[in-house]
């Protein structure tokens, strides 16, 4: 026992002792000689314990403890973050308590390809703040609450958006994640769609088409950022029935946890402690704008001049005035182009 002891109560000297033995070296689940372990969380739970596990050694009865109270607990493990390896977790403890928390898998059963992927794009990074457009429209929608989560959530709802304008939202993750669905006004099958995108978190921006009732299919799937200038995805929109769906993940999981909501609501606090702060920020914007498929000489209006264009095009095989793209201009492309006719 240290010289501190003979002058304190036992119980404040362990708890010094554990404060500073905690983390230590060696793998938590396995004896050594060294007093403390590797993992901080388990240390500490162990040496609330039994002290001696701080104070002397950390022996077999340290590892045996460790094995019943520290379920769960994973970082810091062997394998370097960065490679994949068969054994859970990793060697860097923030990275692997960080990827582990909204990737559940890398702890649980495999320190895997994308576990290294995903730490190798999100250890170190820090936040980052975007400009929001200032004629941007909030999403109203306060963390822990779901009011756009289209199929994710009942009752079916989305947020309703125009061609042209900027959206602002925000995404945090609780059971389940935050979904924002948008249904857009206005488009015609086979129109161009724009879709100006920043964000401080990496983005999963999807086309969804269908019912919920099924079957739901997923047209577009595109990931990018978080943070630099706004990126442009360029889509054809849809037949039926289709929403533009905006959440956090990567190309290899969706997120479900760490990003914790930045808004208090007393009337409606989180449901669960929340984790540590995502080290990404939770704020996106968003911009559609269209270019109708029968606007053939692209000047934003369908009339005459297009009209023009597609009986010139009649009978061709030309992409020109092919509306429906069966690979002809015929009469079927004529009606669509009447349809859309500019008032
Ligand atoms: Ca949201
Ligand atoms: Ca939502
Ligand atoms: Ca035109
Ligand atoms: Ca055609």
């Amino acid at each position: 026992m240290t010289g501190c002891c003979a002058a304190v109560s036992l119980l404040l000297c362990a708890s010094t002792t554990m404060a500073q033995q905690c983390p230590g070296v060696g793998d938590c689940r396995k004896p050594h000689a060294e007093p403390g372990c590797v993992m901080p969380e388990c240390c500490t739970l162990v040496c609330e314990a039994n002290p001696l596990c701080c104070d002397f050694s950390w022996d077999q009865a340290c590892a045996d403890l460790a094995l019943k109270l520290c379920e769960g607990i994973n970082c810091p493990a062997e394998g370097e973050c960065g490679a994949s390896h068969a054994s859970p977790g990793c060697d860097q403890f923030p990275c692997c308590d960080f990827i582990c928390a909204i990737d559940g898998w890398c702890c649980s059963v495999t320190w895997d390809e994308a576990c290294a992927n995903e730490a190798a794009r999100m250890c170190g990074v820090s936040a980052c703040t975007i400009a929001i457009p200032s004629d941007a429209i909030a999403e109203l929608e306060p963390c822990y609450e779901h009011f756009n989560d289209g199929c994710s959530k009942a009752p079916f709802a989305t947020r309703a958006v125009l061609f042209g304008n900027a959206y602002a939202g925000k995404f945090a993750t609780d059971a389940p994640r935050d979904t924002d669905w948008m249904s857009l006004g206005g488009g015609n099958a086979g129109d161009e769609v724009r879709v100006q995108l920043a964000s401080e978190f990496p983005w999963e921006f999807q086309i969804v088409k269908g019912s919920c009732e099924g079957p739901l299919e997923v047209p577009i799937l595109a990931h990018g950022g978080p943070c630099g200038d706004a990126v442009t995805l360029v889509f054809t929109v849809p037949t039926g029935e289709w929403y533009a769906v905006l959440t956090g993940g990567v190309e290899t999981r969706t997120f479900r946890e760490a990003f914790t909501c930045d808004e208090v609501d007393p009337l409606a606090p989180p449901p669960k402690e929340p984790p540590e702060p995502s080290p990404y920020g939770l704020r996106y914007w968003l911009r559609f704008t269209h270019h109708l498929a029968a606007d053939l000489d692209g000047d934003g209006r369908v009339d005459a001049a297009d009209l023009s264009i597609l009986l010139n095009a009649w009978g061709s095989n030309g992409r020109l005035g092919d509306l429906d793209g069966n690979g002809w201009v015929d009469a079927a492309d004529l009606t669509a182009l009447l349809n859309a006719w500019s008032l």
